[in-house]
């Protein structure tokens, strides 16, 4: 049977699980009910803190987003007063491009949802595919979208902080949180990939391994040597000054036990403040909805144009170009040339 979209969304509005659940799959496999339903589920989103969490595989981040899930639950939710408006459900999305290869992530999440399973106030989701033509940041925005639309008020994104689609998906949400961990070896290469840039909140997890205090000391003096050009770029009215200054702070946490999540709770929440206090939340939002609508235009495009071309044109030509017989640029050219003329 045909899922009826205005249906799903309708149980989705009323905190059906189910049926949540059912319409981010079909919104992964592309399917044209699940974008209907996500049409009419828009107008509610736009609530939730959306907090990626990334970092180097095996840094312990399942294990802290299990953590953090259930500090949001007991400081925010239930268990502070007994108004109903402050019962704050959480959502945990995990992104993991390697799944298939590795099957590690799926392991975790099975031994997350046990842990979590007892509590209706959160839902866990694994990214399972790529999408075949949205791509994973796409496939995951859509998702997390659905989710806020679906009154989730605080949605954590775990990405492995590994490539450059993991880093853009963290960098769409509000707060970003990059977690390294002792005995990773060089811990300038972070910085070299560029993560400490996105960070607003830096986390040292395994503090209770050897090397915790060094791995902290060295993200705080490679911080502070970022502070001035920050600082100055603000300063300096010609420069392009997006955001007011956060000064990201770097938190040891133990996550195996718990200890500092309490702490990275607090940090997350004043980020949020923050962000609020200063026009920085309107600013990723914007952001956000810029990126996606750049990238939905594009993927458009592509799928249309592609369908447009002869078959096997397009491997012809790129065949040539393999071959060093016409460059890349001049190969799209003439794809473009021949399909307009
Ligand atoms: N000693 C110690 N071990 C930890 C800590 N946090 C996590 N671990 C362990 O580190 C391993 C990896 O933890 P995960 O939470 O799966 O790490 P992850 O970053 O989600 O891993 P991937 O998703 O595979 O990249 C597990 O064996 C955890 O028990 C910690 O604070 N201290
Ligand atoms: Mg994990």
């Amino acid at each position: 049977m045909k899922p009826d979209p205005a249906d799903l969304a309708e149980r989705v509005l009323a905190g059906d699980q189910l049926a949540l659940a059912r319409l981010l799959t079909l919104i992964e496999n592309e399917r044209s009910e699940g974008h209907a339903a996500q049409s009419i589920l828009y107008p509610h989103a736009g609530n939730a803190h959306l907090i990626g969490i990334t970092g180097a595989p095996g840094t312990g981040k399942s294990t802290l987003v299990n953590r953090l899930a259930k500090e949001f639950r007991n400081t925010e939710g239930s268990g502070r007063g007994n108004s109903p408006e402050i019962d704050v459900r959480v959502a945990v999305v995990a992104v993991d491009p390697s799944s298939p290869f590795t099957g590690g992530a799926i392991l975790g999440d099975r031994i997350r949802m046990r842990d979590l399973s007892g509590d209706p106030g959160i839902f866990i989701r694994s990214m399972a595919s790529r999408g075949a033509l949205g791509g994973l940041a796409l496939t995951t925005a859509d998702v997390v979208e659905v989710l806020d639309a679906a009154g989730y008020g605080v949605i954590l994104i775990e990405t492995v902080g590994a490539g450059q689609a993991e880093v853009e998906i963290a960098r769409t949400a509000h707060t970003t949180v990059v977690i390294d961990a002792p005995g990773l070896g060089d811990d300038v290469q972070a910085i070299k990939a560029g993560i400490l840039e996105i960070a607003d909140i830096l986390v040292v997890n395994k503090s209770d391994l050897p090397g915790a205090d060094h791995t902290l000391q060295s993200l705080r003096t490679a911080l502070s040597l970022g502070y001035p050009s920050k600082v100055q770029a603000q300063s300096d009215p010609s420069a392009q000054a997006e955001e007011p200054l956060w000064e990201s702070p770097v938190l040891p946490i133990v996550a195996t036990s718990g200890e500092g999540i309490a702490k990275l709770a607090e940090a997350i929440r004043n980020h949020r403040a923050f962000m609020e206090k200063t026009g920085v939340w309107r600013i990723r939002d914007r952001e956000r909805v810029a990126t996606q609508m750049e990238d939905l235009l594009r993927n458009r495009l592509a799928v249309q144009f592609h369908h447009r071309l002869p078959e096997g044109r397009y491997e012809t030509l790129f065949k040539e170009v393999l071959a060093r017989k016409m460059g890349p640029r001049d190969a799209v050219q003439r794809l473009i040339e021949e399909e307009s003329g």
